[in-house]
């Protein structure tokens, strides 16, 4: 497989694209990036990735593989150099655990904050701000106390999977209109996603923020009408 062709499929406002393209980009390993149009799939996408039909699908050669932290698995497996995992088991699970809770609980509880209003609303930006304080917590005084990012020194699977999905709640508070991650509650968070602004290869992949804004806007206007 060494030196077979890798053709990522895309959507550029995706943030499960922007996980894989930046644990390439980390790797500094070199893709064909294909834009698909979500609303006209194309048949290449349908064949790598029947069940789901959705991108990110990486195609390694000819073999495809579909679900962004797979494709970071994968590629982290494929390409040994500069580890996004680390190499304790242990380790390996705790940041497992965590990507896990911020698929499954964390970016779940922002959704309600988007689908409601009112009181229900304030309540939704309660429950988001309970749990993102189990990671403030955990910066402060647990797995990833002292650290730059949660992968320590680099960016490691755990800063892809939150930093990649954090422009679009950016995004998401400027339309709204409110602040829901603030320094004050949240100040090891705020300066981990300012570190983790500043990588290079973060500003090669994350689309400029007024585009995002703009993609937003026209997302959360299809939701309410
Ligand atoms: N769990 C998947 C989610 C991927 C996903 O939701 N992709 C969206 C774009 S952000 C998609 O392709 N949607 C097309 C559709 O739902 O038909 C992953 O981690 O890769």
């Amino acid at each position: 497989m060494e030196g077979a062709p890798l053709k990522l499929y895309g959507m550029w406002s995706s943030f499960y694209v922007h996980r894989v393209q930046l644990a390439l980009h980390l790797k500094g390993v070199e893709y064909e990036y294909i834009e698909e149009d979500l609303s006209n799939k194309s048949p290449a996408l349908l064949l790598h990735n029947p069940v789901h039909k959705k991108v990110p699908v990486l195609l390694h050669g000819d073999r495809p593989i579909a679900e962004s932290s797979i494709i970071i698995e994968y590629i982290d497996e494929f390409w040994k150099a500069k580890p996004i995992l680390p190499a304790d088991p242990y380790e390996r699970a705790v940041v497992r655990f965590w990507c896990h809770f911020v698929d499954n609980t964390l970016r779940p509880s922002f959704g309600v904050i988007l689908r409601s209003s009112g009181e229900g609303q304030a309540t939704a930006v309660d429950n988001f701000r309970q749990n993102l304080m189990f990671l403030e917590t955990e910066l402060r005084d647990g797995s990833f106390k002292g650290r730059k990012f949660f992968g320590g020194e680099r960016i490691g699977i755990l800063d892809i999977v939150m930093g990649c999905g954090l422009y679009w709640n950016s995004a998401c508070e400027d339309v709204l209109g409110m602040k829901i991650i603030d320094q004050e509650s949240f100040p090891l968070f705020t300066s981990w996603f300012e570190s983790f602004n500043e990588a290079k290869e973060v500003k090669e992949v994350i689309p400029p923020a007024e585009k995002l804004v703009e993609y937003v806007k026209g997302v959360l206007q299809k939701m309410f009408n």
